[in-house]
C-alpha cells in the first residue's frame, strides 16, 4: 500500500490528482491537507510521499518541516525551483501534461521500493549526492569507491541498477562495465555511466562495452532521476514480459525455455546439483476416465505439491505434458530422493482419484542435456518396473 499525502486545497487539483494516480496505481490510500495548520497534528512517518502545493505552505520554515521528514513533490506555478536540493521534483501547475509525468513519477517511486542500487564512484562527494537523490526517489542505495568493490557487493546482493564513474583508481568504468556484463545482461542489471569528462569518446565507449546510458556531469537531479526512471521502466517492462512467456499458464511452473534461458548458466554454477524427473503414472487412463477438466485440476494440484515440499531455490518446470523436471543445487541424487519420497508420501488425492508417479533422479552428468537424459533413463526404468517408484540408479 503506498500512502501518499495530498497537500492542496483547490478541490479541482485534488480530485484530479487522486483520481489519475488511482487509476494507475492499485493500492493507494490518500490523505487530504488544507493548511499548515492541519499538517502540525500529522504524522508524517504514517506516509510515504508528499505532493504539496507551495502556495500553501509559502515560507521557508514551512517547507522545511516537511522536506526534512518525508520525500515531497511540490506542485507550482512558480519556476524558480527554490528547493529542488531537497524535494523529489516539481511539477507545474500551468500545464496538463505534467500532471501525466507526475503520475509517472508516483509509479516509479512505488516500484523503487523493491529495488537496490549501486553507486560506483571514487569522489565521495557525488557519491553521496547520487545516494541522497536515489534515497529520496526510494531506491535502496550501496555505495563503492571503485569497480574491485562493486564486484563484490554485486556478488553479495541482488542489485537491480548499476551507476559508475569512468575514471577511479583499482578498477575503472570500464573495467567493471565489461566484468558484470559477461554474466548479466541489460534485463538482469541496467547500467548508467557518470563522468565528469568533457570528451564524448569516453562515453561510447562504455556504451559499447555495454552500459545502457550515460550522463555528463555536471547534471541536475531531474536530468538522473528522468534517465534512472527510463531504464528501471524499460528494466520492469522486459522481466514482465520475460516471466510471462517464461511459466506455463496451466501449472504456474517454469516451461522449457527456462532450461535454456537460465537453468543451463545455474547447472555451470553449482559444483554439486541433481535434477529429478517426475511422471505422473497412467495419465492418460485418467483423462479418459474422468474427463480432460479432471485432469487439468490433478496437474495442477501436482505442481502446487510440488512447489510446496520443495526448496526456495529449487525449480519446478513442465517438461512435458504429466511430466515435470525439478533442478536440485548444491544437492546430491540421495538427498533429492529424500526430497521427492516426501513429494510422493504426502500426496493426496484429488476429487476422490487416487494417482501416482514414476520418478528417475541423477546427479551425474557433465552437461544439463547429459543429466536429464540420466534422469529420463531411470524414469522409464521406474516405470518399467512397475511405477510408483522412484529411481536413483
Ligand atoms: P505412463 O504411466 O507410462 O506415463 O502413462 P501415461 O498415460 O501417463 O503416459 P502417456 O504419455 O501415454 O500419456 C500422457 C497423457 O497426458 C496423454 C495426454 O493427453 C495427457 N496430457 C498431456 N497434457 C495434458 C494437459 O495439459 N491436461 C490434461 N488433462 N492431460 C494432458
Ligand atoms: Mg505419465
Ligand atoms: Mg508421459
Amino acid at each position: 500500500m503506498l500512502n501518499i499525502l495530498l497537500i492542496e486545497d483547490n478541490v479541482t487539483y485534488q480530485k484530479a490528482i487522486i483520481r489519475l494516480i488511482e487509476k494507475e496505481i492499485l493500492f493507494v490510500k490518500f490523505k487530504v491537507v488544507e493548511s499548515f495548520e492541519e499538517l502540525k497534528h500529522i504524522n508524517l512517518s504514517d506516509y510515504d510521499i508528499a505532493i504539496c502545493d507551495d502556495v500553501l505552505l509559502d515560507t521557508n520554515e514551512h517547507i522545511q518541516y516537511l522536506v526534512n521528514k518525508i520525500t515531497t513533490i511540490i506542485l507550482t506555478k512558480d519556476k524558480s525551483q527554490k528547493y529542488i536540493e531537497s524535494v523529489l521534483d516539481y511539477i507545474y501547475k500551468d500545464d496538463v501534461n505534467t500532471f501525466k509525468y507526475l503520475v509517472q513519477l508516483i509509479k516509479r517511486f512505488n516500484k523503487n521500493k523493491n529495488l537496490k542500487a549501486l553507486v560506483v564512484d571514487d569522489s565521495k562527494t557525488i557519491r553521496n549526492m547520487i545516494s541522497k537523490y536515489l534515497k529520496l526517489f526510494n531506491l535502496d542505495v550501496i555505495e563503492a569507491s571503485n569497480g574491485k568493490e562493486a564486484i563484490n557487493i554485486l556478488k553479495n546482493n541482488k542489485i537491480s541498477l548499476l551507476i559508475v564513474d569512468i575514471y577511479m583508481p583499482v578498477m575503472d568504468g570500464f573495467e567493471l562495465v565489461k566484468f558484470v556484463r559477461k554474466e548479466k545482461s541489460f534485463e538482469e542489471l541496467p547500467i548508467l555511466g557518470v563522468s565528469g569528462i568533457n570528451d564524448n569518446s569516453e562515453a561510447v565507449k562504455l556504451l559499447k562495452f555495454g552500459a545502457n546510458d550515460f550522463i555528463k556531469k555536471p547534471f541536475s537531479k531531474e536530468e538522473l532521476l528522468i534517465r534512472i526512471s527510463n531504464l528501471l521502466n524499460l528494466y520492469d517492462y522486459i522481466n514482465q514480459y520475460k516471466q510471462k512467456s517464461e511459466i506455463d499458464p496451466l501449472t504456474k511452473t517454469y516451461n522449457r525455455s527456462i532450461l535454456e534461458n537460465k537453468i543451463d548458466s545455474l547447472f555451470h554454477f553449482y559444483e554439486k546439483k541433481a535434477i529429478a524427473m517426475l511422471d505422473i503414472d497412467f495419465f492418460k487412463k485418467i483423462n479418459d476416465a474422468y474427463g480432460h477438466q479432471v485432469g487439468d485440476k490433478i496437474l495442477k494440484y501436482f505442481a502446487f505439491h510440488i512447489k510446496n515440499t520443495i526448496r526456495k531455490n529449487d525449480f519446478v518446470i513442465r517438461y512435458g505434458g504429466e511430466e515435470f523436471l525439478i533442478f536440485m543445487p548444491n544437492t546430491s541424487k540421495q538427498e533429492a530422493y529424500v526430497v521427492v519420497y516426501k513429494i510422493k508420501n504426502t500426496l493426496k488425492s484429488v476429487d476422490n482419484i487416487n494417482f501416482t508417479f514414476s520418478c528417475g533422479i541423477a546427479d551425474e552428468g557433465n552437461t544439463l542435456a547429459e543429466m536429464i537424459k540420466i534422469a529420463d533413463e531411470r524414469l522409464y526404468k521406474a516405470k518399467k518396473e512397475g511405477r510408483d517408484k522412484i529411481v536413483i540408479k
